[in-house]
This record gives structure tokens, C-alpha cells and sequence, in this order.
């Protein structure tokens, strides 16, 4: 997790001297003649209430030969984890996918409210609609990657756009 952290801050340092960010993100690995691909999409943030000390993040994923999410770095709080949403007696509750996300092959994952997300624990500031979050993602077999997550509120509905 260190590691990913101190790629994350070097990352943003560079991103920093990019104009515009890219809509997608991929990263990819060659393994025994196999090209894998992931593919990042519409990564966002809910914006959190004053006080709030966690956040979470939403992002579609994509790994072409498979991968797994295996953890997350942010510099905007101390500590990440990866949540799924389970109905237990009746009652929803999150916790932590111990072993990470699972990417089959080809398959499109979407991280949504209500499912899986990212959560940023021990937010260092809020989150404010309009901000940019870099999140470095962490893979099994693919070098890490970091999106650029734009904080925003739910999808809005039609008659909710200007
Ligand atoms: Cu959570």
C-alpha cells in the first residue's frame, strides 16, 4: 500500500502538467503471449457533507483477459477500501472484499451506489462538487493505474440538467 501511495503522489505530480485528462484510462500486461487490457470509465465521487470522514467512489472496469482490483491509493485520505453492499437479516450493510474485486474477462464491472464502491477512510478535506480525485488503482496482474474522478453528485435526472 506504501508502494501504491508513492506512486500516486508521483503520478499527481505529473498529471499536474497534462492539459486536459483522458474520459479512459487503461493500463495493460503481456502474460505468456496474452495481452490484458483494463479499461477505466466514468470514475466519480460522491461529494461528502461537512464532518463527513469517508467518501466513496464509483468507477466502470474492464479487464479484456481478466484481472482483479486489489486495492486503491488516494492522496485525499488515509486509508482505502473496496466495499460491496450485502443484505444481512433484513438490514444493508458494507464491508471490505477481503480478496479484492474480481475483473472476468470482457466483462464490463460498474462500481454504482447501492453495490460496489471505493471507500476513501479518513478523508484529509471534503469532498466538494466540481473537484478532481485522483485514484491510483492497484491489479493482480496489470501495473497500477490512476483515474481522474470527478466529484459529483448521482447521475441527475433529465429535467435536473441546465
Ligand atoms: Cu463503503
Amino acid at each position: 500500500m506504501t508502494r501504491l501511495l508513492i506512486a500516486a503522489l508521483a503520478l499527481v505530480g505529473l498529471a499536474a502538467c497534462q492539459p486536459r485528462e483522458p474520459a479512459a484510462s487503461t493500463t495493460s500486461v503481456e502474460t505468456d503471449g496474452t495481452r490484458s487490457v483494463i479499461t477505466a470509465t466514468a470514475a466519480w465521487c460522491r461529494p461528502t457533507p461537512n464532518g463527513a470522514q469517508a467518501g466513496a467512489c464509483y468507477l466502470t472496469l474492464k479487464a479484456s483477459a481478466g484481472d482483479r482490483l486489489t486495492g486503491v491509493a488516494t492522496p485525499v485520505s488515509t486509508a482505502t477500501q473496496i466495499h460491496e453492499m450485502a443484505m444481512v437479516a433484513g438490514v444493508m450493510h458494507m464491508g471490505e472484499m477481503a480478496g479484492g474485486l474480481p475483473l472476468p474477462a470482457g466483462e464490463t464491472v460498474t462500481l454504482a451506489p447501492g453495490g460496489v464502491h471505493l471507500m476513501l477512510v479518513g478523508l484529509t478535506a471534503p469532498l466538494v462538487a466540481g473537484q478532481t480525485v485522483p485514484l491510483t488503482l492497484g491489479f493482480e496482474k496489470a501495473p497500477a493505474m490512476t483515474v481522474q474522478a470527478e466529484v459529483r453528485l448521482p447521475e441527475p435526472a433529465a429535467t435536473d440538467k441546465p
